[in-house]
This record gives structure tokens, sequence and C-alpha cells, in this order.
């Protein structure tokens, strides 16, 4: 994909983990290798696989089969999950390297049930998905080498553990195997399970030292210092002492020289200061300030035994749970101060996982969040992970990290060969995710607990009582045992919760403790309204679908698929009653259309009615509710689901609302008995003095009632700051010809505003707007840069977007979008980045620029 970025480019520091010392080789990017295509059995051919190393990229790469995500080829491609597939390279090494004395290779990432054969012998087996492999590579490295790696299917693989366990497990057959569960196939997701080598292949070579990890704790923390350890771990045959230099790259200030001794044992462990540490702030409260920590190690001022770069954020995070009157609390606080936590799911950016394509996504997304306010992700349990990058953008952007361990929505085997697998698993990642600032909780599992008491599992997987019994102890030692054992070993410091929710959404104690997954509406049809009488502590999953952009079902549909309901579009709907249910709701509030590209904008205006209903309702809910994180941030391929931003980056209405939803202070306007409410929710540390503004307008264009009110806004509080009688506003107007309009304005700057529609969407008399909009166009490209618009009476939910003159679909990101205006103000809104799925600049070039709004629907 083609982008131009317009107005913002946004410059991230990205500082690499590895080590300086040349002493490795990679044997991923960039060397030739190939993968065995069986035609029958007598005719196999090896064929150049693709840099991914990922056998749908291979197969498409030799145009063997289609693009998975096109059209409804994913319903095709079953075949190939059921394969033995074979991935193989040759690669030379120096006799230098050869006389080494270790030689090992390093296997960063294998996907999935993978034999390795170097130079015919079998070096390594592995089973997991999650982690990384070593294997000794001293006896069979040779100058010249063939590397083999043999995938054996997944499911077929998977079957053997399955059938040796005496019972059925409830759930799916993912269980049985450490790789990511949406994979096998999910509500937003199809059964695509890829095979391949997913990370670096590296050949390590030592003769004395080796450096293996550093790991750095946080031992004490307040306003004048920041206590720290680290733990060096390496392998040594050294004698003699090596001088440790710990310095800032950024500051260049140096907090530990000091000769240390390294041992046999192969840990040493230092302690260093920082004076008056900055802190680490999340997204809205302050800096996300990292010390980027360098670690150099030198053998007698002279060999450079290696230097490692680690971020450091001095922070502390706590979750806090006290019973109160009518349940306890459960809230995060960073620093000693509570924060509201505003966020999404984010669900894994490819459904092959394809790394390089992940890490520029992921990249993207997170500073998507960062400019929709977010504080928090949180990485689901149906995923994988996150990996450095994803996390290292996180510390930087601010970003509070919620990680799930990758179990979800089945019971798992408990048998000491799959414990002492995950145990293994979870202690590699663990290491890895506690060194970052941005982590801050675990969570054993998504939808576990709440799938054994309330999906009735035991009578529809016939479960006798013995076995059940049995299920729900093999539950408790793996996540009330076992994982908090490995956590108190390696990762005391950083909260842990079981499962999430702890309790299901049928049950009212949902709403008064823990955290709470919300799918009254959706799942249950509730109306939106529900989430106004349905607020949890902590809601981490609530949401509504709507269909991806135009731009997007345009790059994955032939033209003679984009209409409602073609069978290559229900392959992209993978909700058993998706497009039943958006039908349903949409129906409720909005004018019927038979335009499929109306349809898809309506769906959008529909889920973001949905989500801002619950997110204000959320927000005003606080300090009693302290968080939302909506379902989902995110989506894996061209999907018709709940995400806010689709697949091809393009961001959907939800997303764009969240300017308002997720900032500092939102203006809430909300019917509470016969009155309407105005309220106001400050996210803020600091006191506000501010001005409300309260316009009613008619959709005739005429400005009926306006009042001006000082307000002083308290910091971090929720309350109402003005009512209004409906019953009296109701018997002067007609409530389908007027909006309330509100502005929360502190000198020059609109802190907030807020609209309040007396009626469904249907039922408003929304008149021609007379809508104007000029566009400024840069000079290289004549691509727009900027959209000035103005009308005459009030327009609701403007969408601009874009398409190249020669009708190829374009993306266009602007800073606001699906926007309402009234007649008195004169709106700018800037192009932030252009995207064509082609690579042709002339796409770009006059683009057209068009406009759709609810107006028009009518
Ligand atoms: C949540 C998630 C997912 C699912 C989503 C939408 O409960 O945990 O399992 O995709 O609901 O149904």
């Amino acid at each position: 994909m083609k982008k131009f970025f317009i107005i913002l480019s946004i410059v991230t520091l990205s500082l690499s983990k590895s080590e300086a010392q040349d002493s490795s080789i990679v044997l991923t990017a960039s060397r030739d290798w190939e993968f065995l295509y069986v035609k029958s059995e007598t005719d196999s051919v090896w064929l150049p696989a693709s840099a991914d190393l990922n056998i749908y990229s291979s197969l498409l790469k030799n145009k063997i089969i289609g693009d998975p995500y096109y059209s409804s080829n994913a319903d095709s491609l079953e075949w190939v999950q059921h394969r033995e597939w074979k991935f193989r390279t040759h690669f030379s090494v120096s006799e230098n390297v050869l006389n080494k004395k270790h030689l090992s290779m390093i296997f960063n990432g294998l996907d999935i049930y993978a034999d390795v054969f170097l130079n015919g012998k079998k070096i390594l087996q592995a089973d997991n998905f999650f982690r990384t492999w070593e294997a000794d590579a001293k006896k069979n490295l040779q100058t010249e080498n063939d590397l083999l790696i043999v995938f054996k299917p997944v499911k077929e693989t998977s079957d053997t553990f399955r059938n040796a366990l005496p019972y059925t497990l409830p759930g799916s057959e993912y269980v049985f195997t450490r790789k990511p569960a949406f994979q096998f196939g999910w509500d937003f997701a199809p059964d695509l399970l890829p095979c391949g080598i997913i990370k670096q292949i590296e050949l390590v070579y030592w003769d004395d030292f080796r450096f293996d990890d550093i790991q750095l704790h946080q031992e004490f923390l307040n306003d004048t210092v920041a206590k720290l350890s680290a733990d060096i771990f390496y392998e040594n045959n050294l004698q003699g002492n090596v001088e440790l230099r710990i310095t800032d790259t950024v500051q260049h200030k140096t907090f530990f020289t000091r000769i240390i001794e390294l041992n046999d044992f192969g840990k040493t462990t230092v302690h260093f200061e920082i004076k008056n540490p900055k802190r680490w702030w999340c997204n809205g409260y302050g800096e996300p300030f990292l010390y980027h920590l360098k670690f150099d190690l030198i053998y007698y001022n002279a060999d450079t035994l290696f230097s490692v770069v680690r971020n450091y954020g001095a922070r502390t995070i706590e979750l806090v749970q006290t019973p109160d009157s009518i349940g306890s609390s459960f809230y995060f606080k960073l620093n000693g101060i509570q924060i509201f936590i505003k966020g999404a799911n984010y669900v894994p950016s490819d459904i092959l996982m394809r790394e390089n394509f992940m890490t520029e996504r992921n990249h993207e997304l997170i500073l998507d969040a960062q400019r929709a306010h977010m504080n928090m992700l949180r990485v689901w349990g149906g995923g994988t992970y996150a990996d450095e990058n994803f996390l290292n953008d996180c510390d930087e952007n601010g970003i509070m990290v919620w990680q799930d361990f990758p179990f979800a929505c089945s019971m798992y085997p408990a048998d000491s060969i799959f414990i002492d697998m995950v145990s293994d698993e979870i202690k590699e990642n663990v290491l890895r995710i506690r060194n970052h600032p941005s982590l801050a909780m675990w969570c054993g599992n998504n939808e576990i607990q709440e799938g054994w008491f309330n999906w009735d599992w035991q009578t529809q997987f016939h479960i006798s009582k013995t076995d059940s019994l049995r299920m729900w102890s093999d539950y408790e030692n793996l996540f009330t045992k076992k994982i908090p054992e490995l956590l108190n070993q390696y990762d005391s410091q950083t909260p842990y919760w079981q499962s999430s929710p702890s309790i299901g959404w049928g049950h009212k104690e949902s709403f008064e403790q823990g955290d709470s997954h919300y799918w009254g509406v959706w799942w249950g049809l509730e109306p939106f309204d529900s989430y106004i009488t349905h607020t949890g502590r902590f809601v981490c999953e609530y949401g509504f679908q709507s269909f991806p952009s135009m731009n997007c079902l345009k790059q994955f549909l032939k033209p003679e698929e984009l209409y409602l309901y073609s069978p290559a579009l229900r392959v992209h709907q993978k909700h058993p009653t998706g497009f039943e249910t958006i039908q349903t709701y949409l129906k409720r509030g909005f004018d019927s259309t038979t335009n499929f590209s109306d349809y898809v904008y309506l769906s959008q205006l529909l889920q973001a009615r949905g989500m801002s209903t619950a997110i204000e309702s959320h927000r005003r809910a606080m300090p009693y509710c302290m968080g939302t994180l909506y379902w989902q941030l995110n989506d894996c391929w061209p999907a018709i689901s709940w995400s806010s931003i689709d697949f091809s980056g393009e961001k959907k209405c939800f997303y764009y609302n969240l300017n308002r939803l997720y900032n500092t202070f939102l203006l809430s306007t909300v019917k509470h008995e016969n009155k309407i409410e105005c309220w106001i929710v400050s996210d803020s540390l600091k006191d506000c003095k501010a001005e409300m503004k309260l316009q009613l307008w008619k959709f005739s264009g005429e400005l009926v009632w306006e009042k001006k009110i000082p307000v002083e806004v308290a910091a971090q509080s929720s309350e109402v700051y003005y009512s209004l009688a409906l019953d009296s506003l109701l018997k002067k107007y007609d409530s389908t010809e007027i909006v309330i309009h509100s502005e929360l304005i502190s000198g020059e700057k609109k802190l907030s505003y807020s609209d309040y529609f007396f009626c469904a969407p249907k039922n408003l008399k929304l008149e021609n707007p007379k809508l104007k909009f000029k566009v400024e166009r840069n000079k290289d490209y004549k691509m727009p840069t900027s959209i000035t618009v103005s009308c005459k009476k009030p327009v609701i939910d403007v969408y601009f977007f874009s398409e190249a003159k020669n009708g190829n679909s374009l993306g266009m990101d602007l800073n606001d979008n699906f926007i309402n205006i009234f007649p008195d103000e004169k709106v700018k809104l800037n192009v932030v980045v252009m995207s064509a799925s082609s690579s042709n600049d002339s796409d770009f070039v006059n683009c057209n620029v068009l406009m759709k709004c609810l107006n028009n629907q009518k």
C-alpha cells in the first residue's frame, strides 16, 4: 500500500535491543528459502518461499493459491492446513566461525509443530508458537549446510493429544495447540491455520563469553531516587574482571561504572540509582518519559563483551480493589494517581501473523490509539503475547498494556506435559514483557471462568460430575496456582487477574465488582440504552459490529461482489448472526436503504451511536466505573466486525468519535427521568474554569435558544451542571425538529462538545443543509490537504472520503470526520494521510473528495 503523510509526520525513537558484538548470523532475512509443493504422489517441486516464510504467502507468491484475504478465497484453502510443509535453505559458514567453541541455533519463532534438521540430523522438535528455541549446532555444522524444517499439520498432530485425554474438553480443539486460538476461526476471523518460520533464525557463536539477558528491577521509587538492580545473565569462561558501564543514551548520563566479577554460574546482579527520577506517565496524564539505559560490559578496557539498551520507565502500578457499599472497586493507580482507563481490545493485526506486516500495522495502530486519547490496550487472550515492537511503541506513547495469557473461551488440558510446556512459555514471556513500563496487568485468560459458569458446557458436552470436578480443579491448578507461582517468581510487581471477566454479564454482581464484559447489547439484542443502566466497575469488553470502509471492501472484493449479502461478503462476516443483528438494530434507529455504500455508512453510524452511549455512561459513572475498553480496536483481516479501524487502516465513524469520547473533558447530554442533564466529566488532574454553551437548534437552521454558563470543573470529577425540563421543552418544540448542541470552552479552546437528539435518527426531520466545502490541495500531487466546510442548516455525520479519478479506491484519514456542523461555524479538517491500494502516484493526482451526511439519507 502506498502512503502519503501530509500534515503529521510522527517520528518515534526505536531502540535496538540487540547486542553490539558480532556473534551471530541471521539465517532468515534475505536468504534463499524454498518450500516443497507436493502436486501429487509422484510429482513434487521445491519452489521459492516468500520473504515472510509463511505457507500461504509462499503459495500465493507461486500463484498456487489466490490471496486468502480476497473475495471468497479463504473458503477454498482448507487443504493447506491439512498438509505437511517443508521449508529448506542452504548456508555457508566460515572456518573461523566453525572453529568457535560454541555454536548454537536460535529459532525465535516457529509456527508450530516443527522438526528441524541440520545436514540431515534432527536438532530440534518444536511445539509451541509462543516461545523461542535453541539447538546446539556444534556437532552438525559444516562449512556448507542444509537446514530443513518440516511442519506437521496442526489439527492432525493435536488429535493425538486430544485422543489421549479420557474426556472431552468443552470449547474448541485449539486448546491442545499452543498457537493463537483465533487462527482456528473466531467470530471475526477465518479458519486459516498458517505454518512457517515466524521470526528470525540465528546462528550464534562464541568462545568464552556469551550474553544472554538483562533483567531490570525497580526496587524502590520515590521523587528523589529510583533504586534499580539489574540481573545480567551470561555464559562465561573468561578469567578476570570486567567493567560495567550503565549510561543513558539520550541524556548522556552515567549511572554506574564499576569493575564487576563474572562468575561460573552465569548471573551477576548490580545495584544502581537514578537521582530525582522523572516519572513515566500514561497518555493524557503526562509524558511517557523513558530512560534508555545502555549496558556496556568491557573486558580489560578493550573488548566490548556486550552492549545492550533497555528502556526503563520510572513508575508504580497498582490494581486497587477495595470493598465498598455496593461491591468492590476495580481501578489502576499509576504513580499513586487513580487513572480512568480509556482504551480498546487489541486482536493480532494479521491472521497470518506475518511479522513485518504486523510490526508496521501495530505501529500505526498504537499511534492511532494515542491520537484517540487512549491510555490502555488489552492484548486479548485469543491472540498472542505482545512482541517487543508493540511494547516499545506502547512504552513510547504512554499506552498501558493489559496482557492476557493466551488462553481463551475453552477448558484446557492440565497434564504434566501441558503444564510444563506452558510454564516454559510463560516464564520466557513474563521475563521479556515485565521489563516494559507499559505493562500494567497480567490476566490469566479470556472468558474461561465466564464460559464454565454460564455457557452451559456441562450439558452441551455431556460432562459427568467426576469429569466436571476434575476439569475445574485443572483450571484452578493452572490459573490460581501455577501462573501465580510463576509470576511470584518472575514478576511479583505487576498485578494479576485470574480471568476476564470475573463474573458473567447475566449476573448483577458483574456490575458491582471486578471487570465486566457487557454483551447485553449485541449478543443479548438489548437496546443501546441498556449501557446506561448496566455500567460495571471496569468494563473491559462491549462492542457492536459495522462494515469496513468502502475503500477496504473495494480492495478485497470484486466489483460484482459489492452488494449486501453477496456470497463473498458473507465469507468476511464470521459471526453466525452478524448481518441479522446489524439489520435488527439498524431498523430500530435508521431509515432503510438499498444502496450498498449508504448501508456501509449507516452501519458505521449505528456502531458509533451504540459505542457513544456506552462510553459516555462509563465516564459519567466515574469513580464508580474506572475503565472502559471497547471490543475491538482493529481487524486481523478484511471483516465485518466490531473493530474501530478496519483492515486497510481506514478509521470508522466510531474511531473518529473517540476524539470527543476519550478526550480529557467530556460533555455528555443524557435524558434522565423527565430532564435533560448536561454532564461534564473531567479526567484532568487540575481544576478548570470554563464556560458551558448550550444551544437549541431547529433543523430548519434557526437558533432558538442559547445559554452560557460559567463552570468550575473539579479535577477528576463527573457532575451534572445543568438540567432542562423535558416537558416544557417538548411543549414548545417538536422533538423531531430540534437538537441541543453544547460546548465546553476554556479561553480559545473547545474542550468538548455534545449533540443531543430527542428521537432516533430515522425520525429526525433533517433538511437540506446547503453544505459547502472547499478542498485545499498540495502543489505536487494536487492531493487534498484540508477541507473547509460550512452549512446553512444543521448537518449530521458529515463524512468525507476520497476516490482516485480512475475509480481506484483511496484511503483518506482526516484529523476528524463524521462530524455535525451548525450554521454558526466554519470547520476546517486537515488531511493526515492519504493511501492507495495501488503503488501508482497518479492515483493521488486531483483525486475526488466526496461527502455523505445523514441529511442526505432521508
Ligand atoms: C468477546 C471476545 C471474543 C469475541 C467477542 C465478540 O467476548 O472475547 O471472544 O470475538 O466477544 O463476540
